[in-house]
């Protein structure tokens, strides 16, 4: 791996924003993701290198560590933010058509419930994976999850919910879902849910934190 691209997974990793962050305090000055993406692409770096050899390394590590109980949640937002102001870089050249998505990702937090935090790291990481991410927010039922995937009809749809009252309501959804297109697959995660609630209610996956939510995608783009 290139020096610039070694030291711009660092910062994804280590949540370095741009040279301005004073985070983490042993970077201080030093410059972060937002600059180095733009040097990487300057350089002639392919934007699909800087992703998929820095950014997403960068990504896959710190979640690697959530997993395993060495970060924690201040730690993955501040390396998902550091990845958005990379993204905002490499954007373009996803519009343009020069870099390919994995695929397309319908995410969002269950009707009643208005928990978005978990929802919002999982829709960060899985976007920052090299997937489309639509983040249809928080409180949504199946008439929000219908229109989006009319319109995107291979997506994956992640189901989020943190209250034992609002998880019932998956049920539903993943039914009307299932009706609308049998070959849809919903992913379900969130505190209060099992494996079991998930086998219950007829979605395809449950995961506990967002790098098993990438794995499983992962796994369907292959
Ligand atoms: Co709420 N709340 N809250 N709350 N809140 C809990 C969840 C609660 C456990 C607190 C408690 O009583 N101890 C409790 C639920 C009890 C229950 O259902 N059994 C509770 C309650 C009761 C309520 C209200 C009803 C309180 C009231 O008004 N009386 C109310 C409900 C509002 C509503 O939704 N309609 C309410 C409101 C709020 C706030 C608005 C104040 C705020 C939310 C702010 C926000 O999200 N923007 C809030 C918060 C912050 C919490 C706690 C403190 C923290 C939740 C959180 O963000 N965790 C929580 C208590 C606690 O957990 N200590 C609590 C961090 C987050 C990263 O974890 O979301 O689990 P989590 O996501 C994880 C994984 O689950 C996974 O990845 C993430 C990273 O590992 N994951 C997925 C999540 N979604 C996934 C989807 C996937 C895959 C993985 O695939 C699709």
């Amino acid at each position: 791996m290139s020096d610039i691209l070694e030291q711009l997974m660092i910062c994804i990793e280590r949540g370095k924003v741009n040279n301005a962050s004073p985070y983490p305090p042993d970077l201080k000055g030093q410059d972060g993701a937002d600059e180095l993406t733009a040097k990487a692409l300057e350089q002639g770096i392919s934007p699909k290198d800087v992703l998929q050899n820095s950014l997403i390394v960068g990504m896959s590590n710190i979640g690697q560590k959530f997993s395993e109980g060495k970060a924690f949640v201040p730690e993955m937002l501040m390396a998902a933010k550091a990845m958005k102001a990379s993204m905002v870089h490499i954007d373009p050249f996803f519009k343009s058509g020069k870099v390919k998505q994995k695929g397309t990702f319908i995410v969002g937090t269950i009707q009643g419930d208005l928990h978005d935090i978990g929802k919002n790291l999982v829709s960060m990481m899985v976007e920052g994976a090299g997937w489309k991410v639509i983040d249809l927010g928080v409180d949504v039922g199946f008439d929000k999850i219908e229109q989006a995937l009319i319109d995107n009809p291979d997506s994956v749809i992640g189901l989020s919910a943190l209250l034992t009252t609002t998880m019932v309501n998956m049920r539903g959804v993943v039914e009307k879902v299932k009706n609308l297109n049998p070959k849809s697959i919903v992913m379900v995660g969130g505190a209060p849910l099992t494996q079991d609630f998930c086998n219950e209610i007829g979605a395809d996956f449950y995961s506990a934190d967002p790098q098993g939510a990438i794995k499983f995608l992962d796994k369907i783009a292959s």
